[in-house]
């Protein structure tokens, strides 16, 4: 570890300042040391602490060869997207060799890179060119579990020695009613519903897969697989990666048998009466998910990119972690527990998980307050609004809010998190069944009920321009549909228009750079009505920044002389597209009304 400093949570670029200042630091604000310099100097926010991270779906970004799939020299293209529309960070969905059962979340060589995406070389130009630009590149690392075509499982399943106990390994269980029918191990349920195990013929075996049956649960209780991953890990480093993404925390350990007179135990049933056995929710996932133990791998993994940093003259590499969980479990997750420190921050999936086009404005005030009560002291916050697992952002709210919402991501405190085409508005596109290709809806769905589980509509291509399919490619048919409603919503049309969602985030991300206001400043949230909510940032002697958003479905009149921390008059810095009210309209601080989805970013005298 680089120092023991770091543990306090927020790191700098520079340990030494870090340990002149961390006594100091109240969530991101600075009293300087100094007392002649006034206004005082603020701490210098270390590169990762408040950027714009994008999340890239790589084979729906951008297709350079006209296969009909995106690919690295595609990504590589359009890297000027990022500079242009303010983001500091990209990081990408798998991109290592694999045969997409699960589309690149099943790695079959975690060295290399798949075809259908480039070549290795092709990857270091992407970094070197991203770099250049100043963007930051993280990796996808996928540690729960490989493909069945992965070389660890070939060797596995014929017990070569090394690999013998690679992954979860398991006889069938005994059963004293029939003692000729012996079971499955246990009762366990996969992700993508069905049993969790699978007979191997080779091995005469049971292996445990908590997702596709293609994708094989490493056993993190050898120190062989654990060595493997940080191997892996620095493989990346050495290539300059800034950062992972950690996929799936939350399955990576299951229960031990040695604990259970040597059986794997049942998990309790739910009482779902609507579900049968092997459909997921069937049970409560007590012995497969969320486990304690699971977080001592990931305190290690940080211990281990801090040794690795330590030695060399670096920017910091950062870990994000990805795990549906429910908020003590998350915050777990930052570290802390017996003093160890884990990822910079796991995702914050509240406004996926809590929020909807239901919601009002205490729903928000209330689950964007929750995340600050719960995380532990001083550290960086986060939000995410969607990704390639869930229905885009626009479609599980309105339309009529995406504004609002990129405003609320871009002016909360810390880091934001924006998922492929949420700065243009994209919304889920539509995917027969005949075009469906998610693992997740082929086992769990059928032609009447895979719109249940599919997660193909948030994956559709990227929408670059009117032309043909978008844009995207030029093939005659791409791997998934393009939405239709491409000439409608599109990065070429939005930068052309004078309102659109790519303008308002783009001055968003750019208030972002230059307000030391949001970078370091302290916030106030309220719900000035059922319907409205107000969010104001304020620092001292810097100018306030208050974010006004009506988030229901029709107009609402609230009082703004009830926020909290704000003065008057308040100058319109930017507002969603539908708005009456344009950049620089002054507004009183009085009674106010907003149509529906109405949001109004405006710029204030000093609180
Ligand atoms: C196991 O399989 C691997 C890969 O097919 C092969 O190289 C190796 O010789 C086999 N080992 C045993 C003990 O059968
Ligand atoms: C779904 O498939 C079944 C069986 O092939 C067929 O009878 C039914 O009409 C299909 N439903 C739809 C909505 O296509
Ligand atoms: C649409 O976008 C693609 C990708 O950037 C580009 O190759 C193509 O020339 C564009 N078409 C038009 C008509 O601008
Ligand atoms: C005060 C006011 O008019 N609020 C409206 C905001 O929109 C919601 C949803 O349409 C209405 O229920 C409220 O009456
Ligand atoms: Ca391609
Ligand atoms: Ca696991």
């Amino acid at each position: 570890m680089a120092s023991c400093l770091k543990v306090v949570g927020i790191t700098v670029g520079v340990v030494a300042l870090a340990g002149l200042i961390a006594g100091l630091v109240t969530w991101g604000v600075l009293a300087s040391r100094d007392p002649v310099e006034d206004p005082p100097e603020l701490r210098e926010l270390d590169w990762w602490e408040h950027t714009v991270i994008y999340q890239i779906y790589p084979r729906s970004f951008m297709d350079s060869d006209g296969d009909g799939i995106g690919d690295l020299k595609g990504i590589t293209s359009k890297l000027e997207h990022f500079v242009d529309a303010g983001i500091g960070a990209i990081w990408m969905s798998p991109i290592f060799t694999s045969p997409m059962v699960d589309f690149g979340y099943d790695i079959s060589n975690f060295y290399d890179i798949h075809y259908e995406y480039g070549t290795m070389e092709d990857f270091e130009n992407l970094l070197a060119r991203a770099h250049e630009l100043g963007i930051k590149v993280l990796l996808d690392y996928v540690p729960n579990h490989a493909s069945d075509q992965a070389d660890y499982f070939v060797l596995s399943r014929n017990r070569t020695e090394g690999y013998e106990d690679f992954f979860i390994w398991a006889d069938p269980r005994p059963n004293p009613d029939d003692p000729a029918n012996p079971q499955v191990p246990s009762n366990w349920i996969s992700q993508f519903g069905g049993s969790a195990w699978e007979w191997d013929e080779v091995r005469q075996q049971y292996y445990l897969h908590q997702f596709a049956v293609e994708q094989v649960d490493f056993n993190f209780r050898s120190p062989a697989v654990r060595q493997e991953m940080l191997n892996i890990m620095d493989f990346w480093l050495e290539k300059g990666v800034d950062g992972f993404r950690l996929d799936a925390l939350p399955f990576l350990m299951e229960a031990n048998p040695v604990d259970h007179e040597g059986l794997y135990p049942h998990n309790p049933p739910s009482g779902n009466a609507f579900l049968e056995p092997h459909q997921l929710g069937y049970t409560t996932e007590i012995y497969t998910k969320d486990l304690l133990e699971l977080y001592d791998v990931i305190y290690d993994w940080r211990d281990h990119v801090e040794e690795w940093m330590s030695g060399r003259d670096t920017t910091t590499k950062v870990l994000l972690g990805e795990g549906y969980t429910d908020i003590i479990n998350t915050m777990l997750y930052y570290g802390n527990e017996r003093d160890r420190i884990g990822c910079h921050f796991p995702f914050n999936f509240d406004f996926i998980t809590s929020l909807s086009a239901e919601s009002n404005a205490r729903d928000f005030v209330y689950v964007i307050l929750q995340w600050f009560t719960y995380m532990p002291q001083g550290k960086v916050p986060n939000w995410v609004f969607g990704n390639h697992d869930n229905n885009r952002m626009p479609t599980r709210f309105r339309d009529n809010m995406v504004d609002g919402l990129n405003s609320l991501n871009m002016i909360l405190p810390g880091v934001a998190v924006t998922y492929q085409g949420e700065e243009i508005g994209m919304r889920d596109g539509y995917v027969s069944w005949e075009d469906t290709v998610d693992v997740n809806a082929l086992n769990r769905g059928d032609n009447e009920t895979y719109m249940l589980y599919s997660r193909d509509p948030a994956r559709t291509p990227y929408h670059w321009n009117d032309s043909t399919n978008a844009g995207f490619s030029t093939a005659e048919r791409t791997w998934l549909p393009i939405a239709e409603d491409y000439a409608e919503i599109n990065l070429a049309v939005q930068k052309e228009a004078t309102r659109s969602h790519f303008k308002v985030y783009q001055a968003l991300t750019a208030l972002r750079r230059t307000s030391k206001t949001l970078s370091h400043g302290e916030y106030a949230l309220r719900a000035l009505s059922a319907n409205t909510l107000v969010l104001v940032r304020y620092l001292r002697t810097h100018d306030t920044i208050a974010l006004l958003f009506n988030v229901s479905d029709g107009p609402d009149t609230v009082d703004l002389s009830a926020a909290p921390n704000l003065q008057g008059p308040l100058t319109v810095y930017t507002s969603s597209v539908e708005s009456t009210r344009d950049v620089g309209d002054e507004i009183p601080l009085g009674e106010i009304t907003l149509s529906a989805g109405e949001a109004l970013v405006m710029s204030g005298p000093p609180a």
